[in-house]
C-alpha cells in the first residue's frame, strides 16, 4: 500500500520573499521667512546630515523652491515630517516639510 499521494516526489523550494517596502521622499519647501540657519539646523537634527551636506540641501531648497532630505519607509518619513513641522511651529517659522510616494 503505497498511502496518500501518487507517489511523485515533490520538491520543496522555499521561495526567497524579500518584498521591498514602498519608499517615500521627505522634501523641505522654501519660504520667505525661515531662517537659513534653522533650515540647516533641521537637517543635521533631523536628517542627520553633516554641516556641508546640511548647507547644500538648503541652497538647493532656496534656490529651486524644493529640494530632498532623504528617502524613507512610510512611518520613518510619516516620523520626520511630524518632527520637523513640531520644531518650526514652536521656533514660529513657516517652514514646510512634506512626503510624496518615490
Ligand atoms: N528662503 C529662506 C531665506 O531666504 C531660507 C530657506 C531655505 C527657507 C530653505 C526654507 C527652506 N531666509
Amino acid at each position: 500500500d503505497p498511502g496518500p499521494g501518487n507517489g511523485t516526489a515533490v520538491i520543496a523550494r522555499a521561495k526567497p520573499q524579500t518584498r521591498r517596502p514602498n519608499m517615500y521622499r521627505v522634501l523641505l519647501l522654501n519660504d520667505d521667512y525661515t531662517p537659513m540657519e534653522f533650515v540647516v539646523v533641521v537637517l543635521r537634527k533631523y536628517f542627520n546630515k553633516g554641516a556641508e551636506d546640511a548647507t547644500r540641501i538648503m541652497l538647493h531648497v532656496h534656490q529651486h523652491g524644493v529640494g530632498e532630505c532623504g528617502i524613507f519607509t512610510y512611518e520613518v518619513a510619516e516620523t520626520k515630517v511630524t518632527q520637523v513641522m513640531d520644531y518650526a511651529r514652536k521656533h514660529q517659522h513657516p517652514l514646510q516639510c512634506i512626503m510624496e510616494k518615490k
